[in-house]
């Protein structure tokens, strides 16, 4: 019979991680220190305390871990590049050793057919640049630019697909406002408007290496986490307020890459906390870009309230969730983003970037771990994404996210992401269901 669910020719299907996430190998072959290799290390900050120094051990493992995604039929990985790894203290002399384990890295990886996504930045900043003051400080946008240059130059041959920076919000306003991710302090608004300033700065840095040292056939785009709403009703005006919030809530980032500068409404919100901006920052930041990758897990519901104005709806108390209760179950979300990024800000090419779901109690079962609730939660959200492309949204790809269990952050090892289980006292690596499941998802081009 034939299923409706098929997606484009053409269409990527992949997997995602990050380096700080899995390499491990924190502090060796000259490896710097990065923020969280610190932040971890204070107590009370990471559950267990758990810390980076070894995570999945992929610094050592990378070659079985290739071997694995050919297995299950990977064809495109998304993974970051470890900052401190080449450049240990954020800027002056390089880090051959770092250079190489990455030459290492790609050659095994196309080896076995998988093509590279790379991402520049994915939170690690050397601890090195936050002693100079990190974020806070318009230092940390040229020792970037020069971090660009050198690792477009070395990798460009064989990367042809390049991120920017992943999650901005997570890395300036948590980092320096909640103080939940590294670096974890709470600075003025100020201060973290200010972080935010250089961090889209350095997204139009990376855009520029990109053009500048890529060669033939690069792209590049921002990873954005897009404030998503989800209209309550899929009505003309509750979708009308859905559309107005997300303009607003996401001018800053979506807005100003895409050639805005920062919004009137913006600015007006910051009032005398706005950041210092100088001349030429926006004639980096707009340049254009060819693609926008989104990592969408959760939406915000949102209706039209008195006189149309976009009003939030909160999550009643049994709304259900994955472990993390940030990551409500709204599979509509990514519809809605992607079409929403589209629309409002012209977004040509999206990549879902990562999308998928933590679990604190996975238990094996006969040798499997049967994790029928990540595959029902991806598949759902893989049908809206369906729709969406049935809709004229211009979605490209996809990267489940994650090839395995990892470094969850805060969450430390108990909260588990992946589709392959990894025992991280044995390093071993076992498929779960869904990991099957997803394979043939890949293998057919539809929802199977
Ligand atoms: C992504 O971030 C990361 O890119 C990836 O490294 C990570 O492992 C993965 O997702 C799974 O977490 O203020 O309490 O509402 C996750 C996105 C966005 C999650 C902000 C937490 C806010 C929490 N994050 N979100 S809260």
């Amino acid at each position: 019979m034939k299923t409706d669910l098929r997606f484009p020719k053409n269409f990527v299907w992949g997997v995602a991680t990050a380096a700080p996430q899995i390499e491990g190998a924190a502090f060796e072959d000259g490896k710097g220190e990065s923020i969280w290799d610190r932040f971890s290390r204070i107590p009370g900050k990471c559950h267990n305390g758990d810390n980076l120094d070894v995570a999945n051990d992929h610094y050592h493992l990378f070659k079985q871990d290739f071997a694995l995604m050919r297995k299950l039929g990977v064809k495109h990985y998304r993974l970051s590049l470890a900052w401190p790894r080449i450049y240990p203290n954020g800027d002056g002399a390089v880090n051959p050793k770092g250079i190489a384990f990455y030459n290492r890295l790609f050659d095994a990886m196309l080896k076995e057919g998988i093509t590279p996504w790379v991402t520049l930045f994915h939170w690690d900043l050397p601890q090195a640049l936050e002693d100079r003051g990190g974020w806070r400080s318009r230092l940390v946008t040229e020792a970037f630019a020069t971090y660009a240059d050198t690792v477009v130059k070395a990798f460009g041959d064989r990367v042809k697909n390049w991120i920017t920076l992943n999650e901005i919000p997570c890395f300036t306003n948590m980092g320096h406002g909640q103080g939940d991710k590294a670096p974890g302090t709470n600075e003025t608004q100020k201060v973290i408007n200010q972080t935010f300033h250089h961090a889209i700065l350095c997204h139009g840095h990376a855009v520029r290496a990109v053009r500048e040292h890529g060669g033939k056939g690069a792209r590049v785009g921002l990873t954005d986490n897009s404030t998503i709403p989800v209209p309550v009703t899929e009505t003309p005006a509750d979708i009308a307020a859905a559309k107005a919030w997300f303009g607003d809530v996401n001018a800053h980032i979506l807005g100003a890459i895409s050639g805005g500068g920062y919004s009137a409404a913006y600015l007006k919100r910051c009032g005398a906390d706005r950041p210092e901006v100088r001349k030429g920052d926006f004639d980096l930041i707009s340049l254009p870009t060819d693609f926008l990758g989104m990592n969408i897990y959760s939406g915000t519901f949102v209706r039209a309230g008195k006189k149309g104005k976009p009003e939030v709806v909160a999550f009643p108390p049994d709304y259900p969730q994955t472990s993390c209760p940030w990551l409500k179950i709204v599979p509509q979300s990514i519809y809605w983003g992607t079409r929403l990024a589209h629309e409002v800000y012209g977004a040509k090419n999206i990549y879902i970037t990562e999308n998928g779901c933590g679990y604190d109690n996975e238990p094996f079962v006969d040798g499997e771990i049967q994790d029928l609730h990540r595959r029902d939660l991806v598949r759902n959200y893989l049908k809206e994404l369906h729709r969406a492309i049935g809709h004229g949204v211009p979605v490209r790809g996809y990267f489940l996210w994650s090839f395995m269990d990892n470094y969850e952050w805060q969450d430390g090892y108990t909260r588990r992401f992946g589709i392959v289980h990894c025992d991280f006292k044995t390093q071993k690596r076992t498929p779960k269901l869904s990991a099957k499941w997803y394979a043939r998802v890949m293998e057919e081009n539809r929802l199977v």
